[in-house]
């Protein structure tokens, strides 16, 4: 059920290779996000994915006419570049007791296929180089593919590879082995009678049952027979059915010497080789890119597909969440400002009016001149102590009032952005995906601090009292004559009241300035205000209230547009996951056609 079959390979394998690309396509555009329940990664899964694609196409686009790819693989030191020297008959890829001795992959294959192996579809990342005369690794070169070309190669269409050890102390070894094993149509499997038993030997010993991929094994070094039985045993155990070969040890081997051609088991390989190079060959090629189809089959659509739908739906979740906790915070905006500086902001109008007005206040200097002595006192003798305010430094009530409630609802403000940042965590905790979304290292930065909330609150005090201010000066400049009449009497009544307490109190009262303030302030401003129209005056604290709201309400919601913005990029990168889902389809049923 697995494989192609031969005659449909042959015939049919160009025509899934345009699907297979644009698939390849869609799934690179997949950007994303990890979901840690669910066997790891999901990019990780998505790369794997685009990988065995690759790969795939490479086989699709080679065809009936590829060689086998048949590598030496083992674990480092167990004799592999000496056994795949022995079998072509030439010391080609070095051998030596430095571990690990083999740095890349060496290809050794025939001239006609020096082209296609260099193409980038073919084992891809790596530098590929030719080594005409002579292999040799350099460390800083890790990441290399070194091609042997031969003139008339025993194994026509085999592609021999020499690998790096696979359990390598190098990341780079361990890697270039799986990829070569990845892209493999059988395999020559090396060990020997000690490293047997190894996980990292059983490792691959197990994906080769698993891809169920032809392979002959040897075992290296063997001294006592004893082991070689263990190792059969263990394989029968573990139902590994694959020949086995043995090499018994040789002491006196050197380096760069060859394993007797008359050894039974490079004859048992040299044979197998042929066996599977010659009439086997397009049989191996149909079967293994079957596999490769099924597997990538699987990923896609009992992997990816469903793993993104249930993201695709994650998403939408976590996004109306967000929306909906967005505007519950935007409609409690009035209640949780329920400090109302709308009553304040109209004393501070009516007071700028009012200075406006009193700019040739002639009474100033009489007043001064009654309240000197006290002021001294105050100024010189009480303010020094501590004991009250100085004059020129104090504040109004008023101004006092007005920074005491800005500065109450810039507190508001800040535990109002705190309660959000709390709601929106649990949001993004309640799923594995939102809670990979909030692992991500710019997603914190994406909460406004408390200081950035207070200055955007300064910012908008600023412009209200600007705006404040604009309109004072505009109710002054269109005072009609009525207004202006009564805004008139009243001056002279209040100044005439102020004279009259001074006068009193024996300039006594210019002494408390609190008094002064709290209540002739006042007074003067409802004064001011009575002289206003009360539709004017309604207007504008209708008004004051509107732009406090939603100054403060922007402010806000740019705070809410961070997080949607945030959740847009996760999902641009899954608006590549709708065409896939069809294009799987097609691809599936051309499929059908190399069966
Ligand atoms: N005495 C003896 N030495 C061997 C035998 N097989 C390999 N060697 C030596 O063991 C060392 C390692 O052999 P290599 O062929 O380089 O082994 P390898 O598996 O390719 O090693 P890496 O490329 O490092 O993974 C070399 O010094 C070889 O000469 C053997 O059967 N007998
Ligand atoms: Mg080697």
């Amino acid at each position: 059920m697995t494989g192609f079959s031969v005659k449909g390979f042959a015939k049919n394998h160009r025509r899934p290779i345009e699907t297979l690309a644009e698939i390849r396509d869609h799934l690179r555009k997949l950007d994303f996000i990890h979901e840690k329940e669910d066997g790891g990664p999901l990019s990780v899964r998505v790369t794997e994915l685009i990988q065995s694609a690759a790969r795939l196409e490479n086989r699709l686009e080679w065809g009936p006419a590829a060689p086998l790819v048949l590598p030496v693989l083992g674990a480092t030191g167990t004799g592999k570049s000496k056994v795949f020297n022995s079998l072509i008959g030439r010391n080609i890829s070095p051998s030596g007791f430095k571990r690990p001795t083999t740095l890349a992959p060496v290809l050794y294959l025939s001239r006609e296929y020096v082209r296609p192996a260099v193409a980038s579809g073919f084992l891809p990342g790596y530098e590929k180089r030719m080594a005409e005369d002579g292999v040799n690794f350099r460390i800083e070169r890790l990441g290399e593919l070194v091609i042997v070309p031969a003139d008339n190669s025993a194994f026509g269409p085999g592609l021999l590879i020499d690998t790096p050890d696979f359990d390598s102390v190098l990341a780079a070894n361990r890697a270039a082995a799986g990829d070569v094993f990845d892209r493999s149509d059988a395999v020559i499997f090396v060990t020997d009678a000690v490293k047997y038993a190894d996980q990292a030997a059983w490792d691959y010993l197990d994906l080769i049952k698993k891809r169920d991929k032809r392979a002959l094994l040897i075992v290296n070094r063997v001294r006592n027979r004893l082991s070689l039985e263990d190792f059969r045993r263990r394989l029968s155990e573990a139902g590994l059915d694959r020949p086995v070969f043995d090499l018994s040890d040789q002491p006196r081997l050197g380096d760069a010497a060859l394993f007797s051609p008359d050894e039974p088991a490079l004859k048992a390989l040299d044979r197998q080789i042929k066996e599977w190079t010659g009439g086997l060959r397009e049989q191996i090629l149909a079967e293994e890119a079957g596999k490769d189809w099924m597997e990538f089959r699987a990923g896609l659509r009992e992997g990816l597909l469903p793993a993104l739908a249930k993201t695709a739906k994650e998403l939408a979740g976590l996004r109306s969440g967000l929306e909906a906790s967005a505007q519950a915070v935007h409609e409690g905006l009035p209640q949780k400002l329920s400090v109302s500086i709308s009553s304040e902001l109209k004393h501070s109008l009516l007071a700028q009016i009012q200075a406006l007005f009193l700019r040739w206040d002639l009474l100033r200097y009489p007043r001064r001149l009654m309240s000197l002595p006290f002021s001294l006192v105050k100024d010189k003798v009480l303010a020094p102590l501590g004991l009250v305010q100085g004059t020129k430094g104090g504040r109004s009530s008023l101004d006092e009032e007005i920074e005491r409630l800005f500065a109450a609802n810039a507190e508001s403000l800040v535990a109002m952005f705190q309660d959000y940042h709390g709601e929106v965590a649990e949001l993004f905790n309640a799923g594995p995906l939102g809670r990979g979304l909030a692992a991500r290292p710019n997603f914190a930065d994406l909460a406004f601090t408390s200081d950035r909330v207070r200055s955007g609150y300064e910012k908008i005090r600023a412009e209200l009292e600007g705006w404040v201010g604009g309109q004072a000066k505009e109710l002054a400049r269109n005072l009609n004559l009525g207004e202006k009449m009564t805004f008139y009497l009243a001056q002279v009544l209040s100044l005439g009241l102020f004279i009259s307490i001074q006068v009193h109190t024996g300039g006594g009262f210019s002494f408390f300035d609190g008094l002064l303030d709290s209540v002739l302030a006042p007074i003067m401003s409802k004064i001011t205000g009575s002289a206003l129209s009360r539709d004017k005056v309604k207007a504008f604290e209708a008004e004051a209230v509107g732009r406090h709201l939603a100054l403060c309400g922007e402010l806000f919601d740019a705070q809410a547009q961070a997080y949607l913005d945030f959740l847009s990029q996760a999902e641009q990168g899954l608006t590549a996951a709708d065409p896939l889902a069809g294009a799987f389809e097609k691809l599936d049923r051309t499929f059908e056609s190399l069966k």
